[in-house]
């Protein structure tokens, strides 16, 4: 079905910096391992890599918060992670990290060819400097006042107040988060990649030749691409990561994604020797399965480096999935709002299955999707051990009871339509699994075959052969309906086994057990056949596939949830009650105003006409309004929130007479309104009704 003759498949690299939660897992890992599994079953040439990811500020950042050293830091997570994915059944071929020797080889081998080639720029710029630490500080690693909103904790690179994008510069008191320090400004060189370089061929790959990569991906890097790309850094001043090798480059590093997708490379070198198979032949089919957040890295800037570098394959694919949220509320590792996955092992043992089925089910393959424990219980118990496990048990239960524990006979003679049809939608299942799979539409995929047991029950209760076992006496020659409902029903647990066992290994694992067949039985061009287990073969006696999760449970969960959120800083209680009243409000309010203040403002409806991504800021958008007299150019810190293609029409409420400001070297004549919710997320705020563009707003 396809032109090529291997596979390779990646999973992105977690930070060893923390344990994995059910969003990472949602995310990619688990969408990963079914198309793995799937593709094994169908005998075909594949790899799965994955790895640590352990260089980067966040780990350096990470081990100086907890006074230990980056390697500590990473030994200790590296553990949990690989142990959490063993676990929970992520079968891959490799689990490699980038610490190892290999890695670093071939990741400073990777930068030296593109240095040697010419491929570089050499800058020299100012950046900031933490004298305690003797460190260069990112952006986000210095904070201090807010310019607009007098916030003092605002971020070097945005005020999470009041929305305004800011530079470190810009910043009140500016101090360093790692010691407090007042930060200053010191001079390093680095070494950028000029992506602008490959704009023109990354359109033409991904515009042109990747139109079906799903619409979240395309999406992202068409808005990327359409706003230009620029040089990026591909090296910092840090102590921790792969040595720039050139002989000037002392205290240098490669930036963190500049070595971590090469880690895919050396991860495959690491697992077999014929690694460059996989790598440099046209004919392999490259996945990388990531989240939302990863797609730049591995659409455009790494695909730029292995085309620049020369001899690798591109990915076939990226499909990236969105983001999975818990009870409503968007997963933050610092407020501790997550599930771990190893805490989840250690509360529900032996029900890894059942995770990576409501993960799947409700994986957040189009948009951003909500796990709640209800859910997780709900689809448990209604699905899982209503439909699919309640079919195998009554299968089994009745031909024990009805059959002699073994495999009845089919009799052609006495099959009636609804047996035929019955037998039909084995292979009418398949082939929408097989579709679905390989279009990486995994949820889709999974309801098939949840559906096919669900037309199991159907069948079951249509020949309801309990009913029809009291008139054996009468007629001993009913046994042979009893037979063909049974032995149906009995084929029909195999195909379910072999098409759930990507989706659900342990649980395949359990069937074949209780059918008393081997492995093999699960090769993939096995499902859809009407003639897996032999007439007369006797089978084992019923075991549950699955229990049921009872409401203390998942109360206990929620409970824990909530228990372990960790509030923001709070300094040392000694404020009145009055206070903690006011504390207790969901937002204090501000400072109380007279009617002139507030008549001050003018506000206006307006209609976005145009959006786009400013390039280099990873917040903002430059909007276009249209105020009915006139259209002005707004920057606005949404672009964390909606895509431009997304907003254009909308009507929004503008803050019309705003003094200008410029952003990013964009001048910014106004300013939106939005609304923010409890999870941190942005809505509009607009007319009910569409109305005149300039209408004023008081
Ligand atoms: N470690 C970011 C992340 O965990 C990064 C992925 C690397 S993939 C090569 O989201
Ligand atoms: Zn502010």
């Amino acid at each position: 079905m396809s032109n090529f003759k291997r596979y390779l498949v990646t999973a992105a690299l977690p930070y060893a910096n923390g344990p994995v939660h059910i969003g990472h897992l949602a995310g990619c890992y688990l969408p990963a391992d079914i198309y793995v599994r799937y593709q094994r079953a169908q005998k075909r040439d594949i790899k799965f890599i994955g790895g640590s990811d352990e260089h980067g500020v966040p780990i350096t950042i990470r081990a100086m918060k907890e006074g230990v050293s980056p390697q500590q830091i990473v030994d200790k997570y590296h553990a949990l992670i690989k142990e959490s994915f063993e676990q929970m059944g992520i079968s891959f071929d490799i689990y490699s990290r980038t610490s190892n020797q290999v890695h670093h080889e071939t990741a400073a081998a990777f930068f030296k060819k593109l240095y040697d080639d010419g491929l570089f720029e050499e800058k020299e710029t100012e950046q900031f400097y933490d004298e305690k630490t003797n460190t260069f500080l990112a952006d986000r690693y210095i904070t201090g006042t807010c310019p607009i909103c007098a916030n003092p904790n605002a971020y070097g690179d945005q005020c999470e107040r009041c929305g305004s994008s800011l530079s470190p510069e810009q910043l009140i008191h500016p101090r360093s988060t790692l010691s407090d320090a007042v930060p200053v400004k010191r001079k390093t060189k680095h070494w950028y990649f000029p992506l602008q370089n490959y704009e023109e061929w990354l359109k033409g790959w991904i515009l042109e030749g990747h139109t079906e990569w799903k619409n979240n991906v395309y999406g992202q890097c068409k808005s990327w691409l359409d706003s230009g790309l620029q040089s990026r850094a591909m090296t910092r001043d840090s102590s921790w990561g792969v040595k720039v090798p050139l002989p000037d480059a002392e205290g240098k590093v490669l930036y963190v994604w500049f070595d971590a997708p090469i880690g895919y490379i050396s991860a495959t070198k690491e697992l077999t020797e014929t690694w460059a198979d996989y790598w440099c032949k046209e004919d392999t089919k490259l996945v990388h399965f990531i989240g939302k957040d990863n797609i730049v890295f591995h659409c455009i800037i790494f695909p730029a480096m292995l085309q620049a570098h020369g001899g690798f394959v591109l990915p076939e694919n990226v499909p990236a999935n969105e983001f999975l949220n818990i009870e409503g509320d968007k997963v933050s590792t610092s407020r501790n709002w997550a599930v771990w996955v190893h805490e989840y092992i250690k509360d529900f043992p032996g029900c890894e299955d059942v995770l990576r089925y409501v993960l799947c089910s409700n994986a957040p393959e189009t948009k951003d999707n909500d796990f709640t424990w209800k859910d997780f219980q709900d689809r448990n118990n209604s699905e899982l051990v209503s439909i699919f496990g309640n079919f195998v048990n009554r299968a089994f239960v009745l031909m024990h009871k009805l059959c002699g524990g073994k495999v009845p006979p089919l009799h052609a003679d006495v099959m009636d339509d609804t047996d035929k049809n019955m037998l039909a939608e084995f292979e009418a299942a398949k082939n929408r699994v097989e579709e679905s799979i390989e279009n990486f539409k995994f949820r889709d995929a999974l309801f098939e075959v949840i559906d096919l047991a669900r037309k199991g029950n159907k069948y079951m209760q249509e020949k309801e052969p309990w009913i029809v076992a009291k008139r054996l006496e009468a007629d001993p020659a009913v046994q042979k309906l009893i037979d063909n409902c049974l032995h149906i029903c009995l084929q029909l647990t195999a195909n379910l086994a072999i098409m759930i066992n990507p989706f659900l290994p342990a649980t395949a694992k359990k069937m074949l057990h209780l059918m008393k067949v081997v492995e093999k039985m699960l090769d993939w061009e096995n499902a859809g056949k009407t003639k897996l287990l032999s007439v007369g073969y006797s089978l084992r006696a019923p075991e549950l596939l699955f229990r049921k999760i009872e409401d203390a449970e998942i109360e206990a969960q929620v409970t824990k949830l909530k228990a372990g959120l960790v509030k923001p800083a709070q300094p040392a209680d000694t404020k009145t009650e009055a206070a903690k009243a006011a504390d207790a409000q969901p937002d204090a309010l501000k400072e109380q105003i007279v009617y002139d203040d507030f008549a001050k403002l003018d506000l206006r409806v307006g209609t976005i006409v145009a959006a786009e991504k400013v390039p280099k800021a990873d917040k903002l958008l430059k909007l276009q309004v249209d105020l009915g007299f006139e259209t002005r150019t707004i920057v606005s810190g949404i672009a964390e929130h909606f895509q431009p293609e997304n907003i254009t029409g909308k009507q929004v409420v503008v803050v019309a007479n705003l003094a200008p400001r410029k952003m990013r070297g964009i001048e910014s004549n106004g300013m939106i309104l939005m609304a923010e919710d409890k999870a941190g997320k942005l809505h509009f705020v607009n007319p009910i009704d569409a109305i005149d563009n300039g209408s004023s707003v008081s």
